[in-house]
């Protein structure tokens, strides 16, 4: 076959090891008459960034193909523990409702500041906010082909098993990008502790429910204030009135954004710790809390039902709860409170991890091997695959305790005072 080794020796002096690798599954898969074709992960590469289409989602077509900034420039590695060799002490994610006092002023002034200068960067920049949600958008909109594939299939990052780990790398370059905007290397992202509904009796030596050495035992089930403030870069205007509404907490059985009624927290507590028992009791059949597998030749996934128990409920109704721009994938990330609302969901991941009883990530190589690229803090293009972000210790950061697993404990009797 000449002509195919004349093209393959073109493509080897251009492409990297990973893209080689891809290229030979894929001519394995073209080829399948005389080749037993092998399973493979998803990998994304250059070629899947500037083969980037018109993608679909919700009901519309999105236009949000990534700028061609940098696709011809290096592709570096994402090296685990790097980070922590820079800076061996872990950076620590704190819940938000527990910052007070001169903790919750510094914060809430880089946050903003963080906010500002992201939007005010180029819209061709892929660190802007507007780029932020390009990517998401893409990813998630089925806006990249899965490359070299006969058919049009294409690549998703929801409704299965990529969901947990690519959103853990979306919000991991994020950090980085507002660490760069506030020349900060130490700041972290705070999380909304959406899935505590519990005020516990741990309080400061004040008798208040601030971080102290155990953790942060505050309810954290109403929207952050801080991301509520309509004179800050913080606030996004498209969101339902839902997050203005005094002592309403979030509502993580929400199957529709239009359904009413509004649950306040006699109701919406024992069903929202309902939700949490569900989703994170799932654990010894991967899929059951990962979602559905997704590799080269796989139909994009379009059934939510599709998803992992975490995805499903409770991550899809604080979507379908805050509604607005957050009820699309399209859409969603160009809410800031999208970042503290993931963080969360990355470190119910990692607590559910702590939970044991067999609990444990897929061994399978096509979800290990899976590789994603993004724009880093300094627009260079990273790769970056699950096998390497399964610890978040990794990538330098950790959550504080709060009242982890409040919704596992039956006996846990809530207080459901405002905060
Ligand atoms: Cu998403």
């Amino acid at each position: 076959m000449p002509t195919a080794v004349m093209y393959l020796s073109v493509i080897l002096l251009e492409t990297s090891v990973q893209e080689v690798i891809l290229l030979i599954h894929v001519l394995a898969f073209s080829t399948s008459h005389w080749v037993c074709v092998q399973s493979a992960p998803i990998v994304i590469t250059r070629t899947t960034l500037r083969n980037c289409i018109s993608g679909f989602v919700a009901g519309e077509v999105t236009s949000c193909c990534p700028p061609d900034i940098n696709l011809n420039g290096p592709i570096v590695d994402f090296i685990p523990r790097r980070d922590r060799i820079r800076n061996p002490r872990l950076r620590v994610r704190k819940a938000l409702q527990c910052l007070s006092g001169h903790e919750l002023e510094t914060y809430t002034q880089k946050l903003q500041r963080g906010y500002k200068l992201m939007r005010a960067l180029p819209q061709d920049d892929p660190r802007s906010l507007f780029q932020q949600n390009q990517i998401h958008c893409a990813y998630g909109s089925g806006a990249f082909m899965q490359d070299g594939i006969p058919g049009n299939l294409t690549v998703d990052i929801h409704s299965n098993w990529h969901f947990l780990p690519w959103h853990r790398m979306f919000v991991y370059f994020h950090e980085k990008i507002l660490q760069k905007l506030l020349n900060d290397h130490k700041f972290s992202l705070h999380f909304w502790n959406f899935d505590n509904g519990v005020n516990a009796n741990e309080t400061d030596s004040y008798g208040e429910h601030r971080h102290g050495p155990r953790g942060c035992f505050k309810a954290g089930h109403f929207f952050p204030p801080l991301y509520n403030d309509n004179s800050s870069s913080t606030f996004h205007v498209n969101r339902s009135i839902r997050p203005f509404i005094p002592n309403l907490p979030v509502d993580l059985s929400l199957r529709n954004r239009n359904e009413p009624p509004l649950r306040f927290a006699d109701v919406a507590v024992p069903r929202n710790r309902e939700v949490m028992q569900r989703a994170m009791a799932a654990g010894t059949i991967p899929r059951d809390f990962f979602g559905i597998d997704i590799k080269v030749g796989t139909t994009r996934s379009i059934p939510l039902s599709d998803g992992g128990s975490l995805e499903f409920l409770p991550h899809n109704s604080v979507h379908r709860w805050i509604a607005g721009s957050s009820s699309s994938p399209a859409t969603a990330t160009k809410d800031p409170v999208f970042y503290t609302f993931h963080a969360n969901v990355d470190r119910l991941w990692h607590v559910w991890e702590k939970l044991g009883m067999n609990r444990t990530a897929p061994a399978d190589p096509d979800w290990l091997g899976a590789q994603f690229l993004f724009w880093d803090e300094n627009k260079v293009l990273r790769r970056i695959k699950i096998g390497d972000c399964l610890n978040i210790e990794d990538f330098g950061y950790t959550y504080e305790p709060v009242n982890d697993a409040n919704w596992m404990d039956s006996a846990n009797s809530p207080d459901t005072s405002p905060p």
